[in-house]
């Protein structure tokens, strides 16, 4: 990666990637974009150079690949899981249709291409525990169905084309900067900014619900560290299954009542949110990544709540 165009920059990974890779690969070498630049981070914006790029027009991410010789688009414009269920035709236009148009892009104008897929893109006839990198794959969300098959899509382009595709399974990301843009696992998040708004927190999903999480800068070496591996030794490419920790509501709780013993929660189950992480796995086996790149994760749960508790309550008293 010498020049890299982020698309959907200003979400909750594009706001920190876009940052990291700025320091990594110096700022005039990371292009930010996004929709629009109401609502988005200064620090991004002010930064390094930042486009409009809509992915649903193939034009536009044409233009800025030429104008800035861009050799890999990381592609985080997306629609999550929880937006997708209530506007599933915007998630298809987003997810499938933006994709094919990066991926036509990077075969016109030789770039690679990172895109994440999620752990939606497994479903209830899923192995939950210990899911396999290679198993069956028959998801029940729009979300999930536009993630498998761009999962397929990054795989033919590679196998037909050529073009560097390359790709993790994420499970849900705990960070402080942005918040997350719709999902399910989004109460992993909203959990750390009640402990210490309001010493409460209503819980949307049931205390047994096992997902698997990962704190950012994990997420953040995911991606850099899979972007530049050696290819020779890529099996996979575009869904290597990654994890840091598995946890229901109960254990992140806990974790938080270790360095705020105040802290309350009750249930208030979400139904909607229920039958998707219902269908979600419960723990991702993600032997491959540790195999085929050195996948490493640092942060557990209770090394992650010490941090985001430290840094949100910063960030909440300016
Ligand atoms: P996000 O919702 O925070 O950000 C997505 C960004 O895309 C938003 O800024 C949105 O404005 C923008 N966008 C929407 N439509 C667009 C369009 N047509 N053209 C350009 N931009 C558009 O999402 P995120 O959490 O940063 O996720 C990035 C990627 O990682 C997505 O592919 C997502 O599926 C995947 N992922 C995220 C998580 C997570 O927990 N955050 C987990 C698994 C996978
Ligand atoms: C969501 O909940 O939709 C995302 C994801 C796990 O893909 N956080």
């Amino acid at each position: 990666m010498k020049k890299v165009l982020i698309t959907g920059a200003l979400g909750q990974i594009g706001s920190e990637l876009t940052m990291r890779l700025r320091k990594e690969y110096g700022e005039n070498n990371v292009i930010a974009s996004g929709l629009s630049k109401d609502n988005g981070s200064e620090e991004v914006l002010q930064s390094g150079p930042f486009e409009i790029v809509d992915i649903t027009k193939e034009h536009q991410i044409a233009d800025a690949v030429k104008k800035h010789n861009v050799d890999t688009i990381i592609n985080l414009a997306a629609i999550l899981s929880a937006v997708g269920e209530a506007k599933p035709g915007l998630a298809w236009n987003v997810n499938m249709n933006g994709l094919y148009n990066v991926l036509e892009v990077a075969r016109e104008l030789n770039s690679a291409v990172f895109t994440p897929s999620s752990i939606a893109a497994f479903g209830p006839s899923t192995p939950a525990k210990d899911t396999p990198q290679d198993t069956i794959q028959r998801p029940t969300t729009m979300y999930g169905v536009t993630k498998v098959a761009g999962e397929l899509l990054c795989d033919y382009y590679f196998e037909k084309y050529g073009v560097d595709t390359r790709g993790v399974r994420f499970p849900g990301l705990i960070s402080y900067k942005t918040l997350p843009g719709g999902g399910t696992t989004d109460y992993a998040v909203e959990i750390y900014y009640k402990a210490i708004q309001e010493g409460k927190f209503t819980c949307p999903l049931d205390k047994s619900t096992y997902m698997d999480m990962m704190y950012m800068p994990d997420a953040l070496d995911a991606i850099i560290n899979l972007a530049e591996a050696d290819p020779s030794k890529l099996k996979h490419r575009n869904a290597f299954n990654v994890t840091a920790m598995s946890f229901n509501p109960e254990d992140i709780f806990a974790s938080i009542k270790k360095f705020m013993p105040e802290f309350n929660m009750n249930y208030d189950i979400n139904p909607t949110l229920q039958k998707i992480a219902n269908s979600w796995p419960d723990s991702l086996d993600d032997s491959a990544a540790r195999e085929e790149w050195g996948w490493n994760p640092k942060y557990d749960l209770d090394s992650m709540s010490k941090d985001m508790l430290e840094k949100l309550k910063i960030k909440l008293s300016k």
